[in-house]
């Protein structure tokens, strides 16, 4: 079964799963990176997610290099653009910016992307990225020159993830942006639940285990962590806590 299989089964079962956001401009130290990879071991993550909007850094590869030489969860490269590909990691998502109306990040860089990735055995993941607006400008709003979905909009946000599944996108990811100050509401989440059957990726903001909770029961399939966990690795405990109470409430039913 491959990844988005996978991401398919457990959503059918009503389980969720945890990413750790790896951004390589952040990674200052190995042995950092060691600890977040030991924890996340222990703390049965699902997934590491690995890129940014701009990484400046050659760190990219010897980031998915040292997560793959120490433990078997799976790597799934989440590019800012084609130049953040590597064929070491599982899996890609191919990312199509849905929320905005930017054609280099609807269709340019993929056409670039395709025939590197095509030399790869990445999994392709074709995903609907969708920027809700969380308060101020995130760099991925700025780098991708792009308008976030206003956070009451939550008619919009629901119908262009509708328009992105019916355009043959097999999962969503709602993200206010790496350590947006307000993470994407409840309503939010599950106005966009509702309006489409692939797994739902939400990011951005999540610094609490009450948070990761209550995108959870919005109807977010997988929540992604990264800054909160760069302060504070530990914080990672409570959160995969959380995920595991979900998953095993999910089983008993
Ligand atoms: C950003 O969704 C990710 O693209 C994670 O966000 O770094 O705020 O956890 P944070």
């Amino acid at each position: 079964m491959n990844i988005i299989q996978s991401l398919r089964a457990r959503r059918e079962a009503g389980k969720k799963s945890i990413a750790i956001l790896i951004d390589p401009d952040k990674v200052e130290e190995p042995s950092h990176l060691n600890q977040l990879i030991n924890l996340a071991s222990e703390n049965c993550v699902d997934f590491f997610f690995v890129g940014g909007s701009l990484v400046t850094t050659i760190n990219l590869s010897e980031v998915v290099k040292q997560i793959k030489q120490n433990v078997t969860i799976p790597v799934i490269l989440f590019p800012g653009n084609s130049m953040q590909i590597d064929s070491s990691a599982d899996a890609i998502l191919f990312l199509s910016l849905i929320s905005g109306r930017n054609p280099e990040l609807l269709i340019g860089q993929h056409v670039i992307a395709a025939p590197v990735i095509r030399n790869t055995k990445l999994e392709v993941i074709p995903t609907g990225y969708m920027l809700i607006n969380s308060g101020r400008t995130t760099s991925v709003a700025y780098i991708s020159n792009t308008m976030p979905i206003p956070d009451d909009k939550y008619s919009l946000a629901a119908c262009t993830a509708m328009a992105g599944e019916m355009l043959g996108l097999q999962a969503m990811y709602l993200d206010a942006g790496s350590g947006a100050e307000k993470e994407i509401s409840a309503r939010m989440i599950a106005s966009v639940r509702k309006a489409i059957n692939v797994p739902l990726i939400v990011g951005g903001g999540i610094n609490t285990s009450q948070k990761a909770f209550k995108a959870l029961e919005a109807g977010a399939d997988m929540i992604v962590i990264g800054n909160a966990l760069e302060k504070e690795p530990e914080l990672l405990i409570e959160i995969a806590d959380k995920v595991y109470e979900w998953n095993q409430s999910a089983a008993g039913q």
